[in-house]
C-alpha cells in the first residue's frame, strides 16, 4: 500500500483539512499531488487533469462547508484528489479496480460526490437544478459550485445551463479550469476566446485593480460592497466593452487567476462566496502540474497513460514476441486514410476524441478532410448531415456511450432525411475500467430502432475494413453504423484487400447439430472458443456471425431456425430491444417454434472492471457461452 506524506495521513475528511493552518495548504497540495501520482503510476487511471487541479481542490474543500455546501465535478476524471481528501484516502488503490472505487465521482459512493458524471458538460446544469432547489427550500447560506474544464465548456449543454443561470438568480458558482486542453488540445473559437482574455494585459490590470477594491470593501460592510460593486460593475462594462461572453449571459465574470495559487485561490473563493447570484471564475492551470513528463510532455498522452515507472516517466508498455493484432480504432484510422485515398468524397468528423478513435491519423494526413469538433456529439451528427446533403461521404466518429446523447439528431437529421451519413460506434460494448457512464451498452437497441438505417458489427479487422468499404459505395440514402469494441481484434495481418460485403448478410462459421449460435460483432470470437472446446468434448454446435442487426439476414435465420431447435443469440449490449430480440421477433413473426437462450447485458447498471471480467460476470465469456451451451441441451429433469 501506497503511504501518504505527514499531513495527508491524518486527513480523513475536509473538516481534517480545515483544522490546518492556511500556511500549510502548499505542503498538503506538495502531499496529495504526490500521493496522486504514487497510486496512479501502479494502478493506472486518469492523471493529468487531477495533477492539475491539486490547488484548486484542497481550495475548494477549505473554503467551503462541503457536504452541504454541493461541489459537483464535470466529467470526473479530475476528482482523485476530491475523493483522497474526502475519506477514501486508503482505498484510492482500488481505484477502477473490478469492485473497488469508481474512476468518477458517483453518488453511491459518498456523500461529497453530489452528482454521478463520466459524460461531460452536465455540471453546470447540475449545480444550477440543485442551487434552484436550494433557494425553493430557503437555505439562502447553501452553495453550489461546478468545476468545468475549457474542453467541457466547449459542450452544447454547459452553454444549455449557462443561458438559464444568467436568468435564474440562484446561488451558483461556476469554476472554468482553463489549461487549453481537451483530451487532445482543446478546438474552437471559445479556446481562442478565452486565450485572448488571459493575456489580455489592459484587461488584467484594471481586474486586478478592481478585484483589489472589491476585497477592501467586502470587509465593511453592505453598502460598501454595493459601491464596490457598481465600480466593478462600471469599469467592467467600460473594459468589457470587448465583449465578455459570461457577462453578456449575466453571469458575473472573475479572473483569470493563477489555479496553482493556493492561497489566493482561498482568498479568492473566500470573496466569492459573499457575493449572490450566478458567476463564474476563470482559473488558469496546466494539466499534468508538477510532474516533469505530464506538464512538459505529451499532455495526452499523460490524460490516462496506464502504468508507469514514476522516476523516469517512461510509459510500461507490454512487450510480445509474436505479431500482436491492432486495436479496433487504429485499424478505423489508417483503413479511413486508406479509402480517402481513392474516394474524395470521404470526409471525416469526431467530437474531441482524435487520439482516443485514431481519427487524428486522418487529420494528420489531410487535414482539411477530418475534423475534431469539440466535444458536441449532436453537433458532430447534425454537421454530418449537412456534409451528405452536398453529396460528400461523413464518416463520424463516436464512442457508443456518447452517440446516447446525440439520439434524436439520429433520428431528425439524418434518418428522416434518409441521409447516407456513416457512423463508426468505437468502444461498443463493455468500455472496462471506465464503468458504467462509458460502457456502450445501448446503441445496438436505439440504432436498430429507426428506420433507414443500417446496423452492422464486425467480428475482426478484416470486416471493419470491408464494413467502412462497403460504407463509402454509392447506396440509396440509409445511415450506416458500424459498431466495433475497444481494444484489439484477432488479425495481426489485418491489412487485407477491400471486398464489398452484401449489406444485411451474416455467415455461417460452422454447421452443427441441434443447436445454434448467433452471433453480433468481435464478441462471437469467444463463441469460436466455446465451440471448439464444445468440439473436443464431442459436442457440435452451429455458429454463426450475423453481422448486421438490422437489415437482419432473413434467408440466414430461416435456414437456421429450420435445422436447429435451440438457439442462443449473443452480444455485448444491452438484451432490452437489442441483436438477441431481433432475432427473437424473427421468429415470432415467422411462427417458428425455437427455443432461444439470449446473452448479452442484462438490464442493470453494471459497474466497472476490466472487460473480460464483466463479459464473466454477464455469463458470455467464452466458458459462459459454452456453460450455456450445456445448459441448454441437458434437459432439466422435471420435479
Ligand atoms: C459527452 C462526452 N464526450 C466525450 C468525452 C470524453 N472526454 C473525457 S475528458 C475529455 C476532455 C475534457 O477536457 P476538459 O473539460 O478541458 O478537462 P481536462 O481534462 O482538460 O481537465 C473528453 C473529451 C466525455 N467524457 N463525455
Amino acid at each position: 500500500m501506497i503511504e501518504p506524506g505527514e499531513l495527508l495521513a491524518n486527513i480523513n475528511s475536509p473538516d481534517d483539512l480545515k483544522k490546518h493552518a492556511q500556511s500549510e495548504l502548499v505542503k498538503i497540495c506538495d502531499e496529495l499531488r504526490q500521493f496522486i501520482i504514487d497510486n496512479v503510476s501502479v494502478y493506472g487511471g486518469h492523471f493529468g487533469a487531477s495533477l492539475g487541479v491539486v490547488e484548486l481542490t484542497v481550495a475548494l474543500h477549505y473554503v467551503f462547508h462541503t457536504p452541504y455546501d454541493q461541489l459537483v465535478w464535470d466529467v470526473g476524471h479530475q476528482a482523485y484528489g476530491h475523493k483522497i481528501l474526502t475519506g477514501r484516502r486508503d482505498d484510492f488503490h482500488t481505484n477502477r479496480q473490478y469492485g473497488g472505487l469508481s474512476g468518477f465521482p458517483k453518488r453511491k459512493e459518498s456523500e461529497y460526490d453530489t452528482f454521478g458524471v463520466g459524460h461531460s458538460s452536465t455540471s453546470i446544469s447540475g449545480a444550477l437544478g440543485m442551487a434552484v432547489a436550494s433557494q425553493f427550500k430557503g437555505l439562502e447560506d447553501k452553495q453550489h459550485i461546478a468545476v468545468i474544464g475549457d474542453g467541457a465548456m466547449t459542450g452544447g449543454m454547459a452553454f444549455e445551463a449557462m443561458n438559464h443561470a444568467g436568468v435564474a438568480n440562484s446561488n451558483i458558482l461556476i469554476i472554468l479550469n482553463d489549461n487549453c486542453m481537451s483530451i487532445d488540445p482543446n478546438v474552437g473559437a471559445l479556446k481562442d476566446y478565452l486565450t485572448d482574455i488571459t493575456t489580455s494585459h489592459t484587461y488584467n490590470k484594471v481586474r486586478d485593480e478592481v478585484w483589489n477594491l472589491l476585497g477592501k470593501f467586502s470587509k465593511f460592510g453592505k453598502n460598501a460592497q454595493e459601491v464596490a460593486s457598481k465600480v466593478e460593475n462600471t469599469v467592467k462594462s467600460f473594459l468589457l466593452s470587448q465583449s465578455n461572453l459570461f457577462e453578456s449571459l449575466n453571469l458575473r465574470y472573475f479572473g483569470p487567476v493563477d489555479g496553482h495559487d493556493v492561497n489566493h485561490l482561498v482568498s479568492v473563493l473566500n470573496d466569492l462566496k459573499d457575493i449572490k447570484g450566478p458567476k463564474i471564475l476563470h482559473v488558469v492551470t496546466a494539466k499534468g502540474k508538477g510532474y516533469g513528463p505530464s506538464e512538459k510532455g505529451d499532455q495526452t498522452t499523460w490524460h490516462a497513460p496506464g502504468t508507469f515507472d514514476k522516476v523516469t516517466g517512461e510509459i510500461y508498455k507490454k512487450t510480445h514476441d509474436t505479431a500482436q493484432p491492432p486495436k479496433y480504432q487504429d485499424v478505423f484510422g489508417h483503413t479511413m486514410v486508406e479509402l480517402a485515398e481513392k474516394n474524395d468524397k470521404i470526409m471525416g468528423v469526431t467530437p474531441a476524441m482524435p487520439s482516443g478513435s485514431s481519427l487524428n491519423i486522418m487529420m494528420k494526413a489531410m487535414p482539411d478532410r477530418a475534423f475534431d469538433v469539440g466535444i458536441a456529439e449532436q453537433h458532430a451528427v447534425t454537421f454530418s448531415a449537412g456534409l451528405a446533403t452536398q453529396g460528400l461521404i461523413p464518416y463520424c466518429n463516436i464512442y457508443s456511450s456518447f452517440m446516447q446523447r446525440a439520439f434524436d439528431q439520429v433520428v431528425h437529421d439524418v434518418c428522416i432525411q434518409n441521409l447516407p451519413v456513416n457512423f463508426c460506434l468505437d468502444r461498443a460494448g463493455f468500455a472496462g475500467a471506465d464503468g458504467p457512464t462509458h460502457h456502450g451498452a445501448y446503441d445496438i437497441s436505439f440504432m436498430r430502432a429507426i428506420p433507414n438505417m443500417i446496423v452492422a458489427a464486425p467480428m475482426n479487422e478484416q470486416e471493419l475494413r470491408n464494413l467502412m468499404y462497403t460504407a463509402q459505395l454509392p447506396r440509396e440514402g440509409s445511415a450506416f453504423t458500424i459498431r466495433y469494441p475497444r481494444g484489439q481484434g484477432v488479425m495481426p495481418e489485418w491489412r487485407t484487400p477491400f471486398e464489398q460485403i452484401t449489406i444485411g448478410k451474416g455467415r455461417v462459421i460452422r454447421e452443427g447439430v441441434d443447436l445454434a449460435i448467433l452471433t453480433f460483432g468481435h464478441i462471437g470470437n469467444y463463441a469460436v472458443e466455446a465451440t471448439d472446446s464444445l468440439t473436443e468434448e464431442g459436442i457440435e454446435v452451429g455458429h454463426f456471425d450475423m453481422r448486421f442487426v438490422k437489415p437482419i439476414d432473413e434467408e440466414l435465420l430461416h435456414h437456421i431456425c429450420k435445422n436447429y431447435s435451440k438457439i442462443i443469440t449473443v452480444e455485448d449490449g444491452c438484451l432490452p430491444g437489442g441483436f438477441g430480440t431481433a432475432v427473437l421477433e424473427f421468429i415470432a413473426d415467422n411462427n417458428y417454434q425455437c427455443t432461444v437462450k439470449r446473452l448479452g447485458i442484462p438490464d442493470r447498471i453494471v459497474e466497472h472492471g476490466s472487460q473480460q471480467q464483466l463479459h464473466k460476470e454477464c455469463g458470455f465469456d467464452a466458458e459462459g457461452i459454452k456453460n450455456s451451451v450445456l445448459e441448454v441441451l441437458t434437459p432439466v429433469a422435471v420435479k
